[in-house]
Order: structure tokens, then C-alpha cells, then sequence
């Protein structure tokens, strides 16, 4: 589809808000943009390079209400008076992945779910790349789609899209849409309602005719029920690690298996990354590639060759038999709840930070299996050590990464793991995730 240019107001001059402006303006577009917070200086010089009308600091109201397309940047709530006034004057409000899509003519593989979005989107965008398609990345990664979109001309895109983005999507249609999970996140910005939140998701369906694709996650309760309750008329195709399915892909003890037209098999101890969420990951990366058709043997070497992605069950380094792993991107419980499943020695867990509401009674099975200590690396901690003080013996505190890592690397024996994977976000005490794992990282290597 695509839309006449007029006047466009953009708020937020972040990545998608810069890219948007890029892709407005060689389109014809008059282009506005708004940031409440200070635009980073390499952005400011792009916008004058670009001679693209901009503000900091402030929303002139005035100016944004006159718009007749409004392009939000996703980490926008929906409830500021700015948003509620072009609501209730009818302005359209569209997010940056939709603006794109009006322009892009390319097959999109669109990837969502509570966890292993990034994974999943990497590991398909790798085996496409190394089949030779022509494919760019981009969405809830990287370089915004809209920049994309812009500069390049890419005849297929993996896109990695959460649900902030997807709110705002109406005409998007993926090709092929992959769900991973649902699992609890978010909340804040759906009302504390988890059916907001599985509806936001489930949007990565809309539009989708017999011709697109839907790839899931079969074993995950929340997709299944929602499945059930939808009438939907795409081509399904689930994946799972329960059970066997006859159009698809499963995981046995030993092996993967993708039953599309023809039959896949590869041994589950080739797969690049380890733990059952990995597998699930290199099923729904597998399943669509087989999809579009890549050759089985580009594929099995890709789901082979595939690096780990920072701050990801990254292995750190081992000291004096101590094995360190940083999983700061474990933001939420179900990730952290994959983590230690995959632990196959005695675990000094460090977990902690921003808490999102979390129910840490899913992890208490696992934890009195696993977990001989705990640290707790967050301004505060009570919910935490009350939820494992009767299943740990020794829960200490700590406040910064070098002290964590300190305390792990006395509570720790031989032959045993410091993990951090700490089930909630980082702003507390850091910059972000990024900057927590980069903290553990050198604490780990200046031991
Ligand atoms: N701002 C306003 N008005 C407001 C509130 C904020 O102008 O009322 C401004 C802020 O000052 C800031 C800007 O809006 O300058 C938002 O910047 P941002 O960096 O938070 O957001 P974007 O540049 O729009 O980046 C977004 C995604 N960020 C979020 O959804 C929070 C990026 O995902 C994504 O890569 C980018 O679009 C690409 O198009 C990052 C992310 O953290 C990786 N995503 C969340 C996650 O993975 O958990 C969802
Ligand atoms: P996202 O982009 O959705 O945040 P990532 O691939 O960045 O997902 O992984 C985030 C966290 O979730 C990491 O701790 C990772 O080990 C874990 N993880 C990765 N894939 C899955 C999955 N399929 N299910 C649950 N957790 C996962």
C-alpha cells in the first residue's frame, strides 16, 4: 500500500524516529520531528544535514495536532496528554515498522514473542544470508527498518517486531509471521491486563491471507488457547519439543525434524546453541527458511554455524574451575526459568533489579534443584529473598557487578557456575542490560 504524502509530525528522534524522517522526506513528505528528551548529537547533525525541521525538549503541541499522519517512536506509552489529544482529534497514529511497510515491496519474515525474538531473527537472517538472499535486518534491532527502507534494497526482511511496535500497525501484512512465546512482560503498558498483551502480539497475524504463513510455538498454553478462540485462515505451522507434529517441526531427544513438504532431520547435538529454548529457536528459524525453500544442507550448516549473541547464556570465562555465564538479557521470568533448565552444574545464581511484577513461584522446582546460593543484585530485594529463602540456604546481597562477582567467585567451588540471569531489568543500578553484562564481563576477567 501507499499513501499520498502530506505533512507528517514524528515524535521521538530515536533510531525509528530519525529513520522515519529519512524515509518521509524521499518520499515527499513535510517532516516534523519532536523529541521531549535532548536529541543525541549525531542525530541533530543528521536531521540539519538533512534539513528536517526539528524540536528538543518540548512537544509544540500545536504543531504535532496539524500533522496528518503522527509516526510514534514504540517506547512511547499510549496514556501521555500529547497522544490522548491527537486521539481525540483523529489524527493517525502509526508506528515506524507500519510507515516502512507502505514503501517496502520486499517478502518480510516477522518475528515476535515474550522471548528469543533477537535469537530467532539472527538465526534466520543468517541461514538466508548464507543461502544468498538478498536480506536485510532490521525492526526491534539495529538499524530502524524505515532507514532501511530508505538506503537499501533488499528483496526480503527479517524483521524483528515487539509488541510496543505492533500496537501501532493497521495495514502491515508479514509473509510469514513467527510467534515464539508468551509469557508475562510489559504489563505496565497494557493495563496489567495479560489479554492486551496476547492481543498486541497476536497482531503480527493481521491481514494475513491463505497464501502468508504462521509458524509457532505449539507447547506455549497462552498461543494454543488464543488459537483455539481465533478463526484463523493462514497456513499453520506449529513447532514443538513436546510432541510430534505431522505438519511442522518437533524436537525428540536426539533429533529435529521438520515435516513441511519434504522431510528435514538433523541430530539436536549439531545445533549451534544449547537449551530447549534453542531449539526452539532453530525450529522456528528452520521452518521458515524450509519456507522459502533453502536447501536442506545451507540449512543444517547455518543452524551449525550460528554464533551466540551477547548478554545471551554467554559464556564468560572459566577461573580456577569456576564457569561464569552472563545472561543479562534474561529481563523477565520465563527467560531466566530456560537458563537454569540448561544448567548442568550447581548454580551461584545472581538475580535481581527492576522487578516487573514478577511470580518467582514458577522457578522454585528448579531453583531447590539447582541453585546452592544466591545473590541479589538489585537496589531492593526482599520480594526475592522472601520467594527463595526456603529453598536456598545462603542469600546474600549485593550492589554493584564487581561485588556479585566477588561473592560468586567465594561462594563457587569447582566445577560449579556463577550465572547471571537475573529475571528483571537493569535501570536500577545501570545504564541498561547491555551495560550490566558489560559490568559482569569485566568483573569475571579482572578476577
Ligand atoms: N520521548 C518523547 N516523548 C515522550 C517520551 C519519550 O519524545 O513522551 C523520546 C525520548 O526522549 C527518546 C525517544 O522518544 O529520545 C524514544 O527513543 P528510544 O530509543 O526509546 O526509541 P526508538 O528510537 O523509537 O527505538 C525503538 C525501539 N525502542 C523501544 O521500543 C523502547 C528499539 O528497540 C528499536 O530498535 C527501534 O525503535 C528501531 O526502530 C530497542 C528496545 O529496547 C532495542 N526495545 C524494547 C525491548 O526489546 O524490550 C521493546
Ligand atoms: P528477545 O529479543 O525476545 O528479548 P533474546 O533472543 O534477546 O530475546 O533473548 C532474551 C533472553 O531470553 C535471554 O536470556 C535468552 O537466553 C532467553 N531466550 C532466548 N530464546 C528464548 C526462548 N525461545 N524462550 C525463552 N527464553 C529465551
Amino acid at each position: 500500500m501507499s499513501i499520498k504524502p502530506g505533512y507528517i509530525a514524528i515524535i521521538g528522534a530515536g533510531e525509528s524516529g530519525i529513520g522515519t524522517a529519512i524515509l518521509a522526506l524521499k518520499m515527499g513528505w513535510k517532516v516534523f520531528i519532536s523529541d521531549l528528551g535532548l536529541i543525541k548529537s549525531e542525530f541533530q547533525e543528521k536531521l540539519n544535514q538533512l534539513g528536517v525541521d526539528w524540536e528538543q525538549g518540548k512537544h509544540d503541541g500545536k504543531r504535532i495536532l496539524a500533522a496528518d499522519i503522527v509516526v510514534k517512536s514504540p517506547g512511547i506509552p499510549d496514556n501521555t496528554p500529547l497522544i490522548t489529544a491527537l486521539k481525540n482529534k483523529g489524527v493517525p497514529i502509526i508506528s515506524e515498522i507500519e510507515f516502512a511497510g507502505y514503501y517496502c515491496k520486499a517478502k518480510t519474515i516477522c518475528i515476535t514473542g515474550s522471548n528469543g525474538k533477537t535469537t530467532t531473527s539472527l538465526w534466520t537472517h543468517h541461514i538466508l544470508r548464507k543461502a544468498g538472499l538478498n536480506v536485510g535486518l532490521a525492526g526491534n534491532i539495529g538499524h530502524s527498518f524505515a532507514k532501511q527502507v530508505a538506503e537499501n534494497d533488499f528483496d526480503h526482511y527479517v524483521l524483528e517486531i515487539s509488541s510496543f511496535q505492533l500496537d501501532d500497525m493497521f495495514d502491515f501484512k508479514a509473509d510469514i509471521a513467527i510467534l515464539m512465546n508468551i509469557t508475562p512482560d510489559h504489563l505496565d503498558r497494557y493495563n496489567y491486563e495479560m489479554q492486551n498483551y496476547v492481543d498486541s502480539k497476536f497482531r503480527i497475524l493481521q491481514n494475513q491471507t491463505e497464501e502468508n504463513w504462521f509458524i509457532y510455538n505449539q507447547d506455549d498454553p497462552i498461543i494454543s488457547a488464543e488459537i483455539e478462540k481465533r478463526k484463523l485462515n493462514m497456513k499453520l505451522v506449529p513447532f514443538s519439543i513436546k510432541n510430534e507434529v505431522s505438519f511442522g517441526g518437533f524436537a525428540t531427544k536426539e533429533n529435529i525434524i521438520l515435516n513441511l513438504n519434504k522431510q528435514f532431520n538433523m541430530s539436536i547435538h549439531e545445533l549451534a546453541l544449547k537449551g530447549k529454548h534453542n531449539t526452539q529457536n532453530a525450529l522456528a528459524a528452520s521452518l521458515a527458511s524450509r519456507i522459502l525453500e533453502i536447501r536442506k544442507d545451507i540449512v543444517r550448516e547455518s543452524l551449525q554455524d550460528f554464533t551466540n549473541v551477547e548478554h545471551r547464556l554467554e559464556f564468560v570465562a572459566k577461573v580456577n574451575g569456576i564457569e561464569f555465564i552472563n545472561d543479562s538479557k534474561a529481563t523477565n521470568v520465563n527467560s531466566t526459568w530456560f537458563a537454569l533448565e540448561s544448567m548442568e552444574k550447581p548454580v551461584v545464581w545472581v538475580v535481581g533489579g527492576i522487578d516487573k511484577g514478577n511470580d518467582y513461584s514458577e522457578l522454585t522446582l528448579l531453583v531447590k534443584d539447582k541453585v546452592k546460593a544466591i545473590i541479589c543484585l538489585g537496589m531492593e530485594n526482599q520480594k526475592i529473598i522472601d520467594a527463595f529463602k526456603g529453598s536456598v540456604d545462603t542469600i546474600v546481597e549485593a550492589k554493584s557487578a564487581a561485588e556479585a562477582v566477588a561473592l560468586g567467585y567465594r561462594i563457587a567451588k569447582k566445577e560449579e557456575i556463577v550465572l547471571l540471569s537475573p529475571a528483571c531489568s537493569s535501570f536500577d543500578l545501570f545504564e541498561n542490560y547491555e551495560d550490566r553484562g558489560n559490568q559482569f564481563k569485566r568483573a569475571v576477567r579482572s578476577l
